[in-house]
């Protein structure tokens, strides 16, 4: 199974698309104000994060992310093993997503659930989706990084274009309820954004909860967690699973682009992101 499922002009990906549920999620589906939603394009550090967050709450404690798979902690709510789980859940509920904000629940737009948005150096969130949804049958596999570059730039990759991604959840920024994050500082200062984290989920974690929160969502550590990789998945080119960790770096683009290929990217990433302030994108 290779190749996508269209949805208004979005690839998704064949294996989990079901265009009722899209449609559901944008028109029926209610957040409830104790949800607590994880945004981001794909790539972008998503596992990471919901380990993050599932370890916040609790308290540094790995029971829960050593013993329930990633994607029933924090379902995919556009994932039709997803939805289901979701809608029938009872009281405040991990919600994850890839969907780019045209397509998210309508309801969200008035509630007070919290979100939390994380954005990734385009490049590096290149790198990582030709190496892992390239090779997989996730999505359409190309011949080349180069092939890959020119698909992403065009938008022809799973859900889209990280552009408009991108520009379309930032417009929701400046919104009490909503927390723009970046791996580049999760990377940088990991303790520093776990603190950011709890602020913003009003949680209050002594220092030793935070050295655990800090221990269980380290690359090693989840790249050995099963409940967490991605190696329950069996893929058809994959049969023994595919390890969703696969470096945990900044700035490996470095190691991949051509210098060609990086000018290209820049011209086009300076056009579509002209307007934010100096500064928005720590990478720049
Ligand atoms: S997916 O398939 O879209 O949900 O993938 P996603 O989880 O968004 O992104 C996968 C990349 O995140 C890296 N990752 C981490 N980096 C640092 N620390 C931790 N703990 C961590 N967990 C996951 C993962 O290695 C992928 O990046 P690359 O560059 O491919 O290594």
């Amino acid at each position: 199974m290779s190749g996508y499922s269209w949805f208004e002009g979005i690839p998704f990906p064949v294996m989990w698309f079901q265009k009722e549920i899209v449609e559901d999620i944008r028109n029926m589906f209610v957040v409830k104000e104790e949800d607590l939603i994880i945004l981001t394009y794909p790539k972008s550090g998503t596992h990471w994060l919901i380990d993050i967050v599932c370890l916040i709450q609790t308290k540094g404690d790995p029971k829960w992310i050593q013993s329930v798979p990633i994607w029933d902690r924090s379902p995919w709510i556009e994932y039709s093993n997803g939805y289901p789980v979701l809608i029938h859940k009872e009281g405040p509920r991990l919600i994850t997503s890839h969907l780019p904000i045209h397509l998210f629940s309508k309801s969200f737009f008035s509630s007070k659930a919290k979100a939390i948005y994380l954005i990734r150096n385009p490049r590096d969130v290149i790198v990582s989706g030709y190496y892992f949804l390239g090779k997989s049958n996730i999505g359409k596999n190309p011949e080349s990084l180069g092939t890959y570059i020119e698909w992403f730039l065009e938008g022809n990759v799973l859900y889209g274009s990280w552009f408009e991604h991108v520009r379309g959840w930032l417009s929701m920024r400046k919104c009490d309820n909503f927390l723009v994050l970046y791996y580049e500082d999760m990377k940088k200062d990991t303790k520093g954004t776990i603190k950011k984290i709890c602020d913003f989920l009003g949680k209050k974690l002594g220092p030793d909860e935070l050295d655990l929160v800090l221990k269980y969502s380290s690359f090693q550590v989840m790249k050995e967690n099963n409940m967490s990789n991605f190696s329950l998945i069996k893929l058809d080119l994959h049969p023994n699973g595919l390890n969703i960790m696969r470096k945990g770096t900044t700035g490996d683009w470095k190691n991949h682009f051509t210098v060609a290929q990086a000018e290209v990217f820049d011209k086009v990433f300076q056009e579509k992101m002209a307007g934010f302030p100096p500064g928005m994108f720590p990478w720049e």
